[in-house]
């Protein structure tokens, strides 16, 4: 095993999809024997977000505990409405107070490890610490030199001259419609703080991206061998983090009812821990799962945070569509938090309908399940992520599907299309192809040893 004896901070930042992979990091950490401080944040958004950090400590009872306390922001003063950007603001504006906090730990840090979001608020007060601080990519790599790219094409403050396509020296052209409008619109608060991070990407010591070789070849050629950007810091591929036990908050229904299903035959439907469903689209969904034929294991979600999740299946699905589901006994639909990697890697799995948040795309490579792509487009990175997917073939991916747009898709349409994903001995090839890679990469000897190898004899130095 590799053996470390550094004492290292994590700082993530608000969402499932920030805190999962910091904590599948945290335990690989642990387990090359680090120190590790987990800075928690106080408040945090979501009921998953606190379960899960206790769960972690209470899995690792080395590790402690700094409760990093916010100050209250002012809605009025962020202009914003997302419940999970506004709570990156409140920590960017929190961020001096991280100062003293670091100063008050009984050993002192070797380096700090950051996400994205906060980079530009943290470098400077690490900076003033002299304490070497590295960032945690929660994204692809293919967003990252998107990202690294961005200083290059800035024209003033926050606003970047974005053609009809993005040309990234070395990675594959990212069409100007891949991009969230909201990075389009040099005034939104999502806009600034891209816009200001992006600045910061040169000034951090290293860059740990959850992906591999094999799922993002060559974005990674691109940036290890430093062509997006010249003052680009190490990059180090450390994915596909592995999920971890601790994680395990059983969803013993859903893997009962698995047990009982063909192999291959069950599509996994689910957008993500930040991803509110209209009625309409939820119905038209459910219809369009009935009508495929296929059997489904379905994560319905209504609202952005799971706190305001008020409404029962009944009144969310409405009558008609759950009676249909039960008579012809096709599918189980749940709207709690179910432990996704695990129904991922159950092998009745099949297909997975996803937003293409990259932790699902992550998962999905690693237990082999292709994907149907259903991305947002307020989001910066999902369409993004899509190329990733359809590069590689590990799914299927409807350019003129649309979500967020007061577009409701049709259930006829998406039938179809998952008919085509669950039939496709193609795609299963494929994934099942780039499973075994993932698996070679995160097996003895493989390129997360190597690389994670690397990473701490970097920071030896
Ligand atoms: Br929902 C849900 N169980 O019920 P992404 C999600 N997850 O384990 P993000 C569960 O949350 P955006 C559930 O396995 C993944 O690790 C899932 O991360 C897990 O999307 C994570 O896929 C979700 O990156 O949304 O961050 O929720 O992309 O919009 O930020």
């Amino acid at each position: 095993g590799i053996h470390s004896h550094h004492h290292v901070a994590l700082l993530p930042s608000s969402g499932m999809g920030h805190l999962i992979p910091f904590l599948r990091l945290a335990a690989s950490l642990v387990h090359c024997h680090c120190q590790l401080t987990l800075i928690t944040l106080d408040p945090v958004v979501s009921f998953a977000e606190s379960q899960l950090i206790s769960r972690f400590l209470s899995a690792f009872p080395q590790v402690t505990e700094k409760r990093f306390t916010l100050l209250p922001l002012d809605p009025a003063t962020a202009d914003c409405t997302d419940p999970f950007a506004l709570h990156w603001e409140t920590i960017r504006r929190s961020a001096h107070l991280l100062s003293p906090l670091i100063s008050s730990l009984s050993s002192p840090l070797s380096l700090i490890i950051t996400d994205i979001v906060l980079m530009s608020s943290v470098i400077p007060i690490t900076a003033n610490l002299c304490l070497p601080n590295y960032m945690l990519f929660t994204s692809s790599a293919r967003m990252f030199s998107l990202l690294a790219y961005l200083p290059s094409i800035a024209v003033d403050h926050g606003s970047f001259q974005f053609g009809n396509v993005i040309e990234i020296p070395g990675i594959p052209p990212i069409p100007r419609s891949s991009l969230s409008p909201l990075l389009l619109n040099s005034n939104t608060l999502f806009a600034k703080i891209f816009s200001d991070n992006s600045q910061t990407i040169s000034k951090v010591n290293g860059v740990l991206i959850n992906t591999f070789e094999e799922l993002e070849e060559q974005s990674l050629h691109t940036l290890t061998g430093a062509k997006v950007l010249e003052e680009l810091p190490p990059v180090f591929a450390v994915g596909p983090l592995l999920p971890c036990e601790f994680e395990g908050q059983e969803s013993p229904a859903a893997l009962k009812w698995l047990e009982e299903q063909k192999e291959g035959s069950v599509v996994y439907v689910s957008f993500g821990s930040r991803t509110a469903t209209s009625k309409e689209q939820i119905r038209e969904l459910g219809m369009g799962l009935v009508l495929s034929g296929c059997k489904f294991l379905w994560v319905v979600k209504t609202k952005i945070v799971d706190k305001e999740e008020e409404d029962g299946l009944d009144e969310i699905l409405g009558h008609d569509l759950m009676q249909r589901i039960t008579s012809s006994n096709s599918g189980l639909v749940v709207k709690e938090w179910v432990n996704q990697w695990e129904i991922l890697s159950h092998k009745a799995v099949g297909g997975f309908v996803s937003h293409c948040g990259w932790n699902s795309v992550v998962e999905a490579a690693l237990y082999g399940v292709p994907l149907l792509a259903w991305p947002q487009r307020m989001f910066g990175d999902q369409r993004i992520n899509v190329e990733v997917i359809e590069a590689i073939g590990l799914g299927l991916c409807v350019k003129s599907w649309k979500w967020g747009e007061d577009v409701v898709l049709k259930g006829e349409e998406i039938g179809d299309k998952i008919k085509d994903l669950m039939s496709s001995e193609s795609l299963k090839l494929e994934a099942a192809r780039i499973s075994q890679e993932a698996k070679k990469a995160v097996g003895v000897d493989g390129s997360c040893q190597d690389t994670l190898k690397k990473l701490l004899q970097s920071w030896k130095k």
